[in-house]
Parts: structure tokens; C-alpha cells; sequence
């Protein structure tokens, strides 16, 4: 059995205001040819479809296509919610379109059914679990003990029929550790992830798998083992990742169901990139290259640059960021404690934070006319 591991596409995200619809549908039609290219028989998405519970007309359309064009391919689909779907809408139609091959599974509602598929060895079933809160588990099973998200996996995994030696693969879209090891973050997963550690759930509830298809985290990696692996999003959704290299995991199970991953890399259509220089030089067209690509530019110029983003632009049109580098003098770590701030003056601090930004003092001026708006503004502190 070859199958492609894919998670968190987030289709219909917006990133800094830039529609990614069409560099989502461009990695989609990347992943269509991997499939091609590698045979694969089956993709498991775990989970974060949409970007949102009500995702905008074009990201179901494209979803629309891309299962379509799976299926026409006779190719398994194997799909969970995340926490960023609707459980229900992802349901829709769902009993119709197993039977084009397509399960998807939005909701938990008491017990897990495994996806038998086969291939030339036998059977493999596909155990797909909806992201699942512990209120949710404790709902449909009132029974069970259930303290944490790593209790309420193991008692919605404890509904399965016993393997009878069967290879299986979970998809799961869960927190999940390594011996209390977090994931890395890419910073676009945008829930509560350093919020305590309840949502976390132990690799070692997952044991038994052949291998452990997950979502969540949207920075490609193993937990614990190289069997159980967050394949990342498919695109950089931050410009916190800029510069991220992004792939999709292909696994093949053996009769044994030792499980041998190889990670197909993914290019986008356009880069997320950071650039840091001067803006003159930045937007020189003798340095400028893949000009379609998102840039996060960070200036080193002395002062604020007149129109500095229109100039980027006309550069770079689809440049999402810009700010400036603070001055290379200031000390880097000005940690001022709140009860030291409160011991200093206005000018005191204003001169520091002047310092920090520009490298040096303020001239008398300058000083003379924070003065001058100072007192337009009226008494601030003391
Ligand atoms: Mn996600």
C-alpha cells in the first residue's frame, strides 16, 4: 500500500489580506502529479480542510475539484475534520461519497469504524479520528474516565475492533508529544498551542499503528518516532515560516506493515520570502528576482522611507510586510523591567527608545519638538 500524507491545506486562507486560492490550487495540482508519478492508491487528509467552520464558495469548489479528480484517478480518499472545520458540513454527503472511494469523517459520535482498503498483501484499514476535544468523548462515552485530551483518545481508540493482526493507519489531528517533547510550531496554527498542556496527548496513546498520519502542527516532523509524523501544511501560512521548506510525506506499507516514508518536497508558485537591506537597494530591479513572491521586507535605513511600501510594491507586487531593523548600536537586550520604567522620566525614556531606533541621541531639535508635542498632547504619565 502506497498512500501520500497531507494535512492543514486551509483552503480559503487569507494571509496579510493575500487570497491564496491559486497557489493552494497550484499545490494541489503539484500533489495530483505526485500521485501520478508514485502510484500512490490512497491520501490521507488529517484534518483543517477549510481554513474556517463556513469556508468562502472558492475553497469548496476547490475542494470539490480536487477530490474529484482523486477519485476519477481511483485514488482512496481518507479524511478527518481539524479543529478549524465544521464536524457536520464536513459530514455532508459523506455515506454517498464512500462509495466513490471518499470517507470522510467529520464527527465523533461514540465508536470508530475502520476503512478496510486493500492492497496486493491484504487488507489495510484506515482508522480515522475527527480532531476531538475531551467534552466531546466524555459526551458520547460517559463511562469512561476522562481527564484530558490523552484520556479521550484512548477511549475513542478503546471503541475499535481488536486488529486480528490487520495493518492499520490512524489519522488523527490532535497535540500530540513525545515524552512531554512539544512539537515545533510554524506559527500559523493559530490556536491556543502553548496555552498549558491540556490539550496534549502522548504518542504513546498511538501505539499499534503501522504508521500515524497527523495534523495540527504545521511544520513537517516526526513525534518520537518516524512513523508518527505531522506532515505540515502544504504552503507557508505566516511570515513567520517564511523561507520554510514544505513536503508531503509517501508511505509504503509492507505485508508486514513496516512502514518505509519518504518525504516528497513541495514547490510553491510563489515564494514566501524575508529580505533585509536598504530600500534602495532592495528595490534596485538589478537585485530584484522572482518578483511574484510574498515578501516580508525588513529595511535597514537610517530613517522611515517615503513611501516605502508603494516603492516595495512596484518591486515586488505581492510584498505583505514591511518594517525596519532596529538601529545595529542598541544594545539587544534593553529589558527594561516595568518598576525600572516606572523610575525614569519621559525624556529619559523617549531618549533610550530614540537611541534604540536610530543609533544616537536626539538632537536638540528633535528634542524641542517632542517638547512642542508633548504639549499639544497634554500631560502623559508624570
Ligand atoms: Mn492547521
Amino acid at each position: 500500500m502506497r498512500f501520500l500524507h497531507l494535512a492543514d491545506l486551509h483552503l480559503g486562507k487569507r494571509v496579510n489580506g493575500f487570497d491564496l486560492l491559486e497557489d493552494q490550487r497550484a499545490i494541489l495540482e503539484q500533489i495530483l502529479a505526485l500521485c501520478g508519478q508514485h502510484r500512490v492508491q490512497a491520501v490521507v487528509l488529517a484534518g483543517d480542510i477549510y481554513d474556517v467552520p463556513q469556508p468562502p464558495a472558492a475553497a469548496v469548489l476547490l475542494l470539490d475539484w480536487f477530490l474529484t479528480e482523486l477519485a476519477q484517478r481511483g485514488i482512496a480518499v481518507l479524511a478527518i475534520s481539524g479543529n478549524h472545520d465544521s464536524a457536520e458540513r464536513l459530514d455532508y454527503a459523506g455515506r454517498l461519497l464512500a462509495k466513490q472511494g471518499v470517507y470522510l469523517a467529520g464527527r465523533f459520535t461514540g465508536s470508530l469504524a475502520p476503512v478496510r482498503l486493500a492492497d496486493e498483501y491484504g487488507p489495510v484499514e484506515f482508522v480515522l479520528l475527527p480532531f476531538v476535544r475531551a467534552a466531546t468523548v466524555r459526551h458520547f462515552l460517559p463511562g469512561a474516565d476522562i481527564r484530558s485530551y490523552g484520556d479521550a483518545v484512548a477511549a475513542a481508540l478503546a471503541t475499535l475492533p481488536p486488529a486480528d493482526g490487520v495493518r492499520r493507519v490512524l489519522a488523527a489531528h490532535q497535540f500530540v508529544t513525545a515524552a512531554s517533547r512539544p512539537p515545533e510550531t510554524a506559527g500559523s496554527e493559530s490556536c491556543a498551542l502553548e496555552v498549558g498542556t491540556v490539550e496534549q496527548v502522548d504518542a504513546a496513546c498511538l501505539a499499534g499503528f503501522c504508521y500515524v498520519a497527523l495534523g495540527h502542527i504545521h511544520r513537517p516532523q516526526q513525534v518520537g518516532s518516524p512513523t508518527v509524523r505531522y506532515a505540515g501544511s502544504p504552503l507557508c501560512y505566516s511570515l513567520d515560516e517564511c523561507g520554510a521548506e514544505k513536503s508531503c510525506p509517501l508511505v509504503t506499507l509492507d505485508a508486514d506493515g513496516h512502514a518505509a516514508v519518504k518525504l516528497l518536497p513541495l514547490v510553491p508558485r510563489r515564494a514566501m520570502r524575508h529580505l533585509t537591506g536598504p530600500l534602495d537597494r532592495l528595490t534596485n530591479p538589478a537585485n530584484v528576482c522572482d518578483a511574484g513572491d510574498y515578501i516580508w521586507a525588513t529595511l535597514t535605513d537610517e530613517t522611515p522611507q517615503p513611501d516605502a511600501m508603494v516603492r516595495l510594491r512596484a518591486a515586488y507586487p505581492n510584498a505583505m510586510k514591511l518594517d525596519y531593523a532596529p538601529r545595529s548600536g542598541a544594545p539587544a537586550d534593553a529589558a527594561l523591567t516595568a518598576a525600572a520604567v516606572r523610575r525614569r522620566s519621559f525624556e529619559e525614556l523617549f531618549a533610550d527608545f530614540f537611541e534604540t531606533v536610530q543609533g544616537r541621541a536626539p538632537t536638540k531639535a528633535e528634542q524641542q519638538a517632542l517638547d512642542t508635542l508633548r504639549e499639544e498632547v497634554g500631560p502623559c504619565g508624570r
